[in-house]
């Protein structure tokens, strides 16, 4: 698993390539502008990047979870908000190829995988965030289709994309009413609020998507009515890793520039690399990466294992690696004194974009608290 194969280091550099060339130049842009470049997205596909871990038969990549958590953080290198996104897109569309009929699957996954299509994953209400199983948004069966009301809260892509997998109540209160359904942009009664102004991810939209009475064929439902809480849950628990490898490319492009900074800035007589108090400080940077990738590894080979303890070991990767790469991030901004603070270096970025990593696919309390039940089961 530590060492890698020359088909495993062959993806990696080919993805990092593609996050130099074509995120990192742009970041900076992208996120003043608020410009969520699709045209990039499909430059993305075009490497198989759009259905890393979809099957092979709908034109997925056929990979596994240690290849996704290498791949994201070689594009949140380039920039945390696009690397971010494309995640959720894999996250939705892997929830249509493993929990989808072969007809299904068919109908929605080629143009998802060739970034035609785009994907928002429909969770969060404006009453229901970590308590997901709260969740109000109604689905009404009614002969041959399905009658949907309510708002989904913070759906990022929502607008911008085709395709929403979307958790909504069809049976009684808590998770086992809950069942998951595919909904196409231009369903009458569907529509979306404002773009919200964020702290960062700026390059990708956030918005509420509002269900009015949206009326969606019962083939639109994925496997049974009342699966849709496991269909959900188990679609982050990947979506965590992928997170939490965004956060770690994040952090490591910061603490990069960080030592190359340090080089060139004299101080007191001597490049500030020299100074061992910061040979110290990058030391603690360095080693609070690697002990995150470490734990994330594992956890994505849990996952691809389906092992027993995968559902917490990608709570336990999640919370330490978001937790860590903000950290190390905001050291970065540190360690370039007044210059961290100025938007042209870029680092001031990287700590908005994973500041928010903390808080969604889960807060950390909440990994907390999957860590803790795991415990005192
Ligand atoms: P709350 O649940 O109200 O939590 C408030 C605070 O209380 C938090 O600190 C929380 O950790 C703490 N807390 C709550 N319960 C407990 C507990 N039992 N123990 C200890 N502490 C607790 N959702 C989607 O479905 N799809 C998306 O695409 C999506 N994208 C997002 C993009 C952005 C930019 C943001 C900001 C959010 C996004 N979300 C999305 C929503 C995100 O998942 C939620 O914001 C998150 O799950 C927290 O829910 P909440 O905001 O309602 O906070
Ligand atoms: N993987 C698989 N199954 C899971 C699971 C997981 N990670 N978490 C819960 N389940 C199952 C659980 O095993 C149980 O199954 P069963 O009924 O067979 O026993 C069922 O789901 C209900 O679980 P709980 O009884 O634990 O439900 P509870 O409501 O007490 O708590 C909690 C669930 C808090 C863990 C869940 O609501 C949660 O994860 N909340 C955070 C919500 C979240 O992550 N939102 C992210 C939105 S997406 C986003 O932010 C993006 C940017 C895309």
């Amino acid at each position: 698993m530590f060492v890698l194969t020359g088909e495993e280091s062959a993806i990696g550099e080919a993805v990092a390539e593609f996050a130099a060339d074509r995120l990192a130049p742009n970041a900076i842009d992208w996120d003043q502008r608020k410009h969520f470049p699709t045209d990039v997205l499909a430059e993305a596909a075009e490497m198989g990047l759009t259905g890393i871990y979809v099957a092979e038969d709908v034109g997925g990549s056929g990979l596994r979870r240690l290849d996704a958590v290498r791949i994201f953080e070689e594009l949140a290198a380039g920039d945390p908000s696009i690397a971010a996104y494309l995640s959720i897109h894999n996250m939705a569309a892997w929830m249509i190829d493993s929990y989808g009929t072969d007809a299904q699957r068919q109908r929605w996954l080629p143009a998802l995988c060739r970034a035609e299509s785009l994907a928002s994953y429909c969770l969060t209400e404006p009453g229901a965030g970590s308590d997901a199983a709260a969740l109000q948004t109604t689905a009404r069966a009614d002969g041959e289709h399905y009658v949907l009301n309510g708002v989904k809260q913070f759906i990022s892509g929502a607008g911008a994309a085709q395709v929403y997998v979307l958790m909504a109540r069809t049976g009684e209160s808590g998770p086992r009413g809950i069942s998951t359904f595919v909904i196409e942009k231009d369903t009458p009664g569907l529509s979306f609020g404002a773009n919200e102004k964020k702290m960062g991810w700026n390059a990708q939209p956030t918005r509420q998507v509002i269900l009015d009475d949206v009326r969606i064929p019962r083939d639109n439902l994925l496997s049974s009515e009342g699966a849709g809480f496991g269909i959900a849950m188990n679609g982050l628990n990947g979506g965590r890793l992928n997170i939490a490898a965004c956060s770690l490319g994040g952090a490591r492009s910061a603490l990069q520039a960080t030592v190359r900074h340090l080089r060139e800035r004299q101080a007191f007589g001597a490049a500030l690399i020299d100074n061992p108090a910061l040979q110290f400080r990058l030391a603690d940077m360095r080693t609070d990466l690697e002990a995150a990738r470490s734990l994330l590894w594992r956890a994505a080979d849990a996952l691809d294992r389906k092992a027993a303890d995968a559902v917490e070991l990608c709570a336990m990767a999640k919370r330490l690696a978001t937790d860590n790469g903000f950290a190390i991030a905001n050291d970065a901004l540190q360690l370039h004194g007044g210059y961290g603070y100025l938007s042209e270096y870029g680092i001031e970025k990287i700590v908005r974009d994973l500041r928010v990593h903390q808080i969604l696919e889960g807060t950390n309390e909440i990994m907390r608290v999957v860590i803790g039940r795991s415990i005192t089961r």
